[in-house]
């Protein structure tokens, strides 16, 4: 048996520290930061699910840089992994790293949000329905306040990124039929609690100590989270004195709704690796070409649904 041979026999046999036969997979994960709870969760199940498949995770936090993710993308292009995932900051600004992935022949996996690049550059993206979240959000506040006058602020998500675009707009075409509901105001607030909060501080003194704000839309619930703690220390009640409805479902929204200081939030699961390992599997198997967008699914909660429950249902998994 000549030497090369050997060593090929020698390398499939390979074997994991734990004994398992390794299944050779080496994924490049691109992640965005850890922003928000969700996003911390995000990061667990990508780990978790790695591990019970027997994919080798390349881990790299961006701390929100793009030019953090595209280093690493060339990165995991050099060491030649066989595949990327790719949870893009922002939607724009992919085009030339996402050909370098290509023309390699490295398929990439979208993972929660969106970017502008022609959709021959990735084999695939799973996520949620962004604009369907903002909408179900903004129906709830309509059908809660009815023909009320409400005053809105809006705390948005990171600038760029296709969760603050699209569920601003989804928001936006839930209330255009209602008059009675304006955005009175609206920043962003990145995704963090810390800028939710400072941002809402700025929104309470601007509205009259908080007086004139009816309710409060947050595009995530670490932004909520935050404001409803500025909510506070301006003396108002959140949940009653201003509404708040966000999108999520991390177990501290559920904690405050339970306290009646928040009134609704938009699950999303923060596993998306799951759908993404599985369209991998099936093209490194027999070249299966997955759909485009693989959707996973938004649910409203309010305080109606057991909110405590909820919370212990979810605390301790990875948020
Ligand atoms: C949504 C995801 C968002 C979460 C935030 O798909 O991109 O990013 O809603 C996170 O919590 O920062």
């Amino acid at each position: 048996m000549t030497i090369k041979t050997l060593l090929g026999t020698a390398a499939l046999l390979a074997v994991t520290a734990t004994g398992a036969l390794a299944e050779g997979e080496t994924v490049g994960f691109s992640q965005i930061g850890s922003e928000s709870g969700w996003r911390a969760a995000e990061t667990t199940l990508t780990r978790q699910q790695a591990e019970e498949r027997g994919i080798q995770l390349q881990f790299s936090d961006a701390q929100q840089k793009q030019e953090n993710q595209i280093a690493a993308i060339r990165s995991f292009i050099a060491q030649g992994v066989d595949a990327i995932l790719l949870a893009p900051v922002v939607a724009t600004g992919w085009d030339s790293v996402l050909q370098e992935a290509k023309e390699a022949e490295i398929p990439v996996v979208l993972l929660d949000r969106q970017v502008d690049s022609a959709d021959d550059l990735y084999l695939t993206a799973v996520g949620s329905n962004l604009v369907h979240e903002g909408e179900v959000a903004g129906e709830w506040l309509a059908g809660e306040v009815g023909d009320r006058e409400c005053r809105i602020v809006e705390l948005q998500g990171t600038t760029g990124s296709s969760p603050a675009i699209d569920r601003k707009t989804g928001f936006e075409n839930a209330i255009k039929d209602h008059p009675n509901l304006t955005i009175v105001r609206s920043q962003t607030g990145d995704f963090t609690r810390a800028l939710g909060k400072e941002v809402m501080e700025s929104f309470l003194q601007a509205e009259n100590g908080g007086k004139d704000i009816c309710a409060l839309y947050a595009h995530n619930d670490d932004m909520a989270v935050g404001a409803i703690q500025a909510i506070k220390e301006a003396g108002l009640k959140p949940g009653s004195d201003i509404l708040v409805v966000s999108i999520d479902g991390v177990p501290d929204l559920f904690q405050a709704m339970a306290a009646g200081e928040a009134n609704a939030t938009v699950e999303l699961t923060p596993n998306m690796a799951g759908p993404a390992f599985d369209a991998l599997e099936a093209y490194w198997k027999d070249g299966t070409t997955p759909p485009k967008f693989i959707q996973t699914e938004s649910k409203l909660y309010t305080q109606a649904d057991d909110p405590a429950g909820e919370y212990e249902r979810r605390k301790g998994l990875g948020y």
